[in-house]
């Protein structure tokens, strides 16, 4: 995770000062990439405490196709409290788009299941791809996150937006690794968040498919540090701590889909991070 500390130092070095939408204002570089060997352990940050369990329920909301709120809210989870409309509703985000992507025809495509059938049948293909972006339902912009949802638009545009798999067979057990594209980062926030969820996703895919996780390769484009971000007890706090080793993930049992995995299978096994930082998160 060392990565993910230099990325941030980048950011500090080489960054622009840039307005953005939410006022707080960042700095930030354009194009980046992490790389991580799912084999070398489970890359959660260990130079903060991440709430792991948040990760997982999102994770199997989203897979659910569900983008109401309450359902995380039931469960514990209030990381998406600020962008719901009143009845909870966040739009056709992330789910809907994954699992109910809308046709011209009044039909809908279910993205993840076409994948996990692709992957067994054609692992060669290079058109493993699922895309959250989807044009035609983007949030307008000057209006807020509720009140798009309200309307039927996403609260907030994908961020990240688009990943590829790619089934490596080269050896006895082969290996699939995933790339994400992720359009807009808030690198101290989120993006801890979003890296261990696609590790996740790697391994869950993997399980389904027989084969092994292999490399998530996280691409970013505007990967930024917000402003409030930069004081002396969040973002430099950080740095003065030393990477820890990774912990394992364990999987309980292997469902018999991609989409009947509950929070009670997954297990990280000698997670032993520096204490949690509390940041603000721009809205
Ligand atoms: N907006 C912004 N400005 N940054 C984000 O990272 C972000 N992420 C969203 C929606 N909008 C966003 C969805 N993902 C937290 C983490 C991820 C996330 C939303 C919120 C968060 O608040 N993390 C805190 C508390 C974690 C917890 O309650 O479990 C943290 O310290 O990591
Ligand atoms: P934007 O839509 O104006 O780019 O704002 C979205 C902000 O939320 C931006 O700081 C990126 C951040 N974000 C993440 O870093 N990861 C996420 O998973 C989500 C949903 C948002």
């Amino acid at each position: 995770m060392q990565q993910y500390l230099d990325l941030m130092r980048d950011i500090l070095a080489h960054g622009s000062a840039r307005e953005d939408r939410t006022g707080v204002g960042t700095r930030s570089v354009f194009g980046r990439q992490l790389r991580f060997d799912l084999s070398a352990g489970f890359p959660l940050l260990t130079t903060k405490r991440v709430h792991f369990k948040s990760v997982v329920v999102e994770l199997l909301w989203f897979l659910q196709g569900t983008t109401n709120n309450r359902w995380l809210n039931e469960r514990g989870v209030s990381i998406w409290d600020e962008w719901a409309a009143p009845d909870g509703e966040l739009g056709p985000i992330y789910g809907a788009q994954w699992r109910r992507w809308p046709t011209a025809e009044g039909e809908t495509i279910d993205q993840l299941s076409d994948l996990v059938a692709a992957l067994r049948g054609d692992p060669d293909s290079r058109r493993h791809l699922v895309s959250a972006w989807n044009p035609a339902v983007l949030p307008r912009s000057g209006v807020s996150p509720a009140d798009n949802a309200a309307a039927g638009r996403m609260a907030l545009a994908p961020c990240h937006c688009l990943f590829q798999c790619y089934v490596d067979r080269g050896e006895e057990r082969g290996r699939l690794s995933l790339q994400l594209y992720q359009r807009s980062a808030d690198l101290f926030l989120g993006v801890p968040f979003n890296i261990a969820s696609y590790a996740l996703l790697t391994h869950l895919l993997a399980q389904q498919c027989d084969l092994q996780p292999g490399e998530l390769v996280h691409t970013f484009g505007d990967v930024h540090l917000y402003r409030n971000h930069l004081t002396d007890d969040i973002v430099h706090e950080q740095l003065r701590r030393e990477p820890r080793a990774l912990p394992r993930l364990e999987i309980g049992r292997r469902p018999s889909s991609l989409f009947d995995y509950q929070p009670e299978d997954f297990r990280l096994v000698g997670y032993e991070p520096h204490p949690s930082i509390r940041a603000p998160i721009a809205v």
